[in-house]
């Protein structure tokens, strides 16, 4: 595995390639173009020039989160074609520059969704976090206000105003779309993109729903062990895989991860982990922070998801999920410096005895 760092690029990220480059571990990071449009042509060059920035600072482009995937695709309305002809073109370009790790999720309107993005934890730190009374009492075109309030002057990624000024559209023509449509449609655009994909050797890995559960009334399709098999099992290509996001799966606790990731051999193609702590786990009531990222702070077992991927034999990027604001640093919730970083070195040091003692157990064997 690789271990990486999300960052959005010049202009865009409160952090800078230079602090990514000193956090022990960490050899390349995960970005985007961050001004492209769902349904917009990355020309070679452009990408080209986002590699050539990133290796100028000692670190590898690993990989692409995310090319967005238009609503005209997920809704399946005849400007599709056109959008799809575009992501065909934009894989084209990638697989030029040798980049072969593409995320994108399928979620209709909102990306993720947290109702707070400053919760004070015990230790004065603030982190993300989820409630279900929270949500049932907010109505969504209210819910982007509350969320643009908490950004700290940055833009998170599925929340651009633009798209939060268009919401009732949006809501109006998914009105149509229920699950069986999204994931026909998903089905339709992997279909088209995977002779590319076979050509470049790029690995899509979809990122789940988050939460994972249908909210607002939105269908969600990416979910659990059984959706993500029909998944791989309805486009049975290698190329078409998944972003194992422990936080995404892990807030529905009827998820096993260990057992999700042993189910998905040779079709995780990168990795996002990271630990919640539940305070509340009756779903009509749910309520959860996302955590730090040591087992010990949360609700999973950090340690038995980094075996889950050795045992798999995962081969792909990995980065540590939001971290926490600590130390008084003002920054994108979720995606600041230090608690990223305390992360990548824990799950480095978890990766690294995992390594070693498999290893002895297999000279034992010899
Ligand atoms: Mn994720």
């Amino acid at each position: 595995m690789e271990m990486t760092l999300r960052w959005y690029g010049p202009g865009h990220d409160t952090i800078t390639l230079e602090q990514i480059r000193q956090i022990p571990g960490v050899t390349g990071v995960i970005t985007t173009l961050y001004d492209k449009q769902p349904g917009e042509l990355w020309t070679q060059e452009e990408i080209h020039n986002l590699k050539e920035y990133v290796e100028s600072h000692g670190l590898n482009l690993s990989g692409i989160e995310s090319v967005n995937v238009s609503d005209a695709i997920k809704i399946g309305s005849p400007e599709r074609e056109q959008d799809i002809e575009n992501y065909i073109q934009t894989l084209e370009n990638l697989g030029k520059e040798g980049i072969k790790t593409v995320c994108y999720n399928f979620m209709p309107v909102f990306d993720w969704t947290r109702t707070e993005l400053a919760r004070e934890l015990e230790d004065g730190s603030t982190a993300l976090a989820y409630s279900q009374k929270a949500v049932d009492n907010m109505d969504p075109e209210k819910m982007f206000e509350s969320i643009a309030d908490d950004m700290n002057g940055t833009v998170m990624p599925g929340w651009e105003p633009e798209r939060m000024e268009k919401i009732k559209e949006l809501f109006a023509a998914y009105k149509d779309v229920d699950e069986e449509k999204l994931f026909n449609n998903l089905v339709y655009f992997l279909e088209r993109i995977m002779p590319t994909c076979d050509k470049y050797d790029i690995n899509m890995a979809i990122h789940p729903d988050d939460p994972a559960w249908p909210i607002f009334g939105l269908p969600r399709i990416i979910t659990s062990k059984e959706k993500i098999q029909r998944l791989m099992k309805a486009v049975d290509n290698p190329h078409n895989g998944v972003t194992f996001c422990a936080g995404s799966y892990g807030t529905n606790l009827k998820n096993d991860l260990p057992d999700m990731i042993r189910s998905l051999p040779g079709r995780i193609h990168f990795a996002h982990v990271r630990n919640l702590k539940f305070n509340d786990k009756n779903p009509e009531t749910l309520d959860f922070e996302e955590a730090p990222h040591l087992s010990r702070c949360g609700t999973f077992d950090m340690y038995e998801i980094m075996k889950a991927l050795h045992d798999i034999n995962f081969d792909g990027p990995i980065r540590p999920d939001h971290g926490r604001m600590i130390w008084n640093e003002v920054g994108m919730p979720g995606y600041g410096l230090y608690d990223r970083a305390l992360g990548a070195t824990y799950l480095n040091g978890l990766w690294e005895a995992i390594e070693k003692s498999e290893a002895e157990k297999e000279k034992e064997v010899a």
